[in-house]
């Protein structure tokens, strides 16, 4: 057993940061509504218009990330996430992008392209939350805004109970919406294989760890938050 000041293991670290997914917000209330079928029209589509603020804000998290990174193997690897959610056109091979994705999400559960993209529904507090994470990856080493990025850790397990689920609870969606979680699943498990080397590597002595795991909490804490503030403005159905 690792005495309270000695480095954990390689092992040991990573089932710390694992054990963390007990605070993801797959166990919000918000979230466990949405996921098992008793959310409202109205509760999904102020979700989507709400959630899209964190999608726009992630290529800039991202953005900020490679430029506090001097590493250019990271940054190789980390500018893929830009391209995930902004698209590209690269020698005639085109990929319209999650923001896109989410776009066309928002017009399968019946919102406006417009209502989305002017933010109107956005709630202070998601825009808080999610500024408060933008803000957090401008300003920590790049190796720590890594590290709160592992909350993908728990991602693909959220996006497949919604592709399990909504189509049977909520059949008024339409289906091409649900592209974007498919996306997810395997982009998530590729973050984090990046994610999670750069992390074990970087956070080695116990101080550090220590560090990684408030760090992660952090960001656990910004996505509880979110969704305290769909919670706030939408209700929770019993
Ligand atoms: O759609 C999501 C996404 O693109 C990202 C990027 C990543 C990050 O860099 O922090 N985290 C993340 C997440 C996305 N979707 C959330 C969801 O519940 O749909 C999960 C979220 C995450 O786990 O951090």
């Amino acid at each position: 057993m690792t005495s309270t000041t000695q480095a954990w293991t390689r092992d040991e670290f990573e089932a710390k940061l694992r054990e963390r997914g007990r605070s993801y917000h797959i166990h919000h209330p918000f979230n466990l509504m949405l996921n098992s079928g008793r959310a409202t029209p109205e509760q999904v589509r102020g979700w989507v218009a709400n959630r899209f603020y964190y999608q726009i804000a992630i290529p800039i998290k991202d953005a900020a990330v490679m430029s506090n990174c001097p590493d250019q193997e990271v940054r190789r690897g980390w500018v893929q996430r830009i391209l995930d959610h902004d698209g590209f056109e690269l020698n005639g091979v085109r990929d319209e992008g999650g923001i896109e994705a989410w776009l066309r999400l928002a017009t399968a559960v019946g919102l406006t392209r417009e209502e989305v993209l002017d933010l109107r529904h956005v709630a202070p507090a998601m825009r808080f939350a999610v500024d408060a994470y933008v803000n957090f990856a401008r300003r920590a080493p790049w190796q720590e805004a890594v590290c709160s990025s592992l909350t993908e850790l728990f991602a693909p397990e959220i996006h497949k109970q919604r592709l399990a689920n909504w189509p049977e609870h909520y059949p008024w969606i339409e289906p091409e919406g649900m592209a974007y979680f498919r996306s997810r699943v395997s982009q998530a498990r590729r973050d984090v294989e990046q994610g999670l080397s750069i992390t074990l590597a970087h956070f080695t002595t116990r101080p550090l760890q220590e560090r990684a795991l408030e760090v992660l909490q952090l960001k656990l804490d910004i996505l509880w938050a979110m969704s305290d503030a769909m919670a706030l403005k939408y209700g929770v159905s019993p």
